[in-house]
């Protein structure tokens, strides 16, 4: 793109400030001299012509999955691919019928994998449909200064209603991605997945390929925003679902698996499969030299990094794939986990070692140190309530369709025992939720499985071949549906 172009385009961004308020003129010039810009007319045929070309169909060998996510389609221009994203609030259901408000693109967060082969020559024309200004950066590309996205140092930011185009020439192969490059916004859900495909196929070669996004929130009770100041984090995510709801990674028993993981957070996640031995193949820098494949089941990722993660799936069965940090194994864990068993809060903050959670005696959810000891998410609360939606609430709104609702298995004595309770209320058969989450994908799980997947979970099923065929016929079948959202399923608590 040439430089008064590029200038042109800024200035565009700049006068979309006022744009949300000064309405329709400004809206219709621009797009005016966006159509007379070389690189723009494509916009303006897409209306009234030809399908999207579909990622599979571009010569890219081996599509990367990333379960739950949509793949963002192209179009050519005069060879250029051109891909169009729009940052912006989204609606997002994490966990059966919790609904939160994120912010994405195009409807999503993550925002949608970008996948391209190795030398190609990319646009991605980014529209800001944000209440305030965002930047797009391209994590770890090495593209022109004026390219990268860092917001006041290598472009103005992108204002409201504002257009950003980049172009860049893409030499790279690996697993990167692209974020907003203004911090809070990153706690919103704001990055995706871009995957570059090399030139040259990596060997040896990959039967299957997934992309996994690690995110995290902190959503309080009773709340849909998240909490981006909080550090500490009670929904985690795998490309935007909580376990039971995350999509599991079906493979063929045999295949060769390429997992890529790829976190974006305040949080290094300790990824770890079972019942299989895997090297890292790749990092956020592309293909790793294979004298550092060491052998290994858990992988850390650090904040800002990727890793691809391959092995070959030869153990049949439904093995777990998670992080490994016990409280990312967890959903909804904030300060409401005391009211469950125990009658009342207590005030947050009271003294020195409530709030820094020194127990003396008992457990961090008893009666005498309440439910918010030791925990962040009860900032700005000035006393510790009982809450309303949230699925840990197991007194009197626990008739829900399709969850399962056995009783936790307890000993008569338990509540004499120190520590007591730990998981007895929040896993376990009263969190299974199996008919809630059904999907292609989990046919088959056994029975009650949902009830012990949480956060950053999900399964790598590694199946005989007609079991995987049977999955993915109906899988094909099932296209387009959403079968998981039902509305009205944590109504309010009638008290
Ligand atoms: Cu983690």
């Amino acid at each position: 793109m040439n430089k008064a172009r590029r200038k042109f385009i800024q200035s565009a961004a700049a006068v979309g400030a006022g744009l949300l308020a000064s309405g329709k003129a400004i809206a219709a010039q621009q797009e005016k001299q966006m159509q007379d810009m070389p690189g723009m007319q494509h916009e303006k045929k897409k209306a009234e012509e030809k399908p999207v070309p579909q990622v599979s169909q571009l010569g890219i060998a081996l599509p990367v999955e990333t379960p739950d996510v949509p793949k963002l389609p192209w179009e050519m221009d005069s060879g250029v691919k051109v891909f169009h994203l729009i940052a912006e609030p989204v609606k997002q259901e994490i966990f059966p019928g919790r609904v939160v408000d994120l912010w994405g693109y195009n409807g999503s967060a993550p925002g949608p994998t970008i996948q391209v082969n190795q030398g190609d020559r990319v646009r991605i024309i980014v529209d800001n449909h944000l209440p305030e200004a965002t930047s797009m950066h391209w994590h770890g590309f090495e593209v022109p200064n004026d390219m990268d996205g860092a917001p006041g140092s290598s472009q103005d930011p992108i204002a409201p209603g504002g257009r950003f185009v980049y172009e860049f020439t893409l030499h790279q192969e690996g697993t990167y991605f692209y974020h907003s490059h203004m911090a809070m916004q990153e706690m919103m859900g704001m990055i995706g997945a871009f995957i570059m495909h090399p030139k040259k196929a990596y060997e040896p070669r990959a039967d299957r390929d997934f992309a996994v996004i690690l995110q995290e929130y902190a959503i309080l009770p009773n709340n849909t925003v998240p909490n981006s100041m909080n550090m500490e984090f009670n929904w985690l995510t795998f490309n935007g679902k909580a376990g039971p709801a995350t999509t599991p990674l079906i493979v063929r028993l045999g295949d060769r698996v390429r997992i890529r993981l790829i976190n974006l957070g305040m949080d290094h996640h300790p990824i770890h499969l079972h019942g299989h031995t895997f090297a890292v193949t790749g990092t956020e820098g592309g293909r790793q030299p294979r004298s550092l494949w060491g052998p290994g089941n858990t992988v850390l990722v650090g904040v800002a990094q990727s890793r691809d993660v391959e092995f070959v799936a030869n153990n049949p069965g439904d093995w777990m794939l998670h992080c490994h940090l016990p409280h990312h194994m967890m959903n909804q864990m904030s300060s409401m986990v005391g009211p469950m068993t125990r009658k009342n809060g207590m005030l947050a903050g009271l003294g020195m070692e409530e709030g820094m959670g020194m127990l003396r005696q008992g457990s961090a959810t008893s009666e005498e140190n309440g439910p918010s000891l030791g925990r962040g998410m009860g900032v700005g609360s000035t006393a510790d309530q009982r809450v309303v939606n949230s699925p840990l609430q197991a007194e009197g709104g626990m008739q829900h369709p399709g969850m399962q609702m056995g009783k936790p298995e307890v000993a008569e004595n338990a509540n004499s025992v120190p520590g007591f309770p730990q998981d007895a209320f929040m896993e376990g058969p009263m969190m299974a939720m199996d008919e809630m989450v059904d999907k292609p994908e989990n046919l088959g799980l056994r029975r009650g499985w949902s009830g012990f997947m949480m956060g950053m979970m999900t399964f790598v099923r590694v199946l005989p071949p007609d079991q995987y065929d049977k999955i993915m016929e109906l899988r094909e079948k099932q296209q387009g549906k959403k079968p998981m959202f039902m509305p009205g399923m944590y109504h309010p608590h009638r008290e």
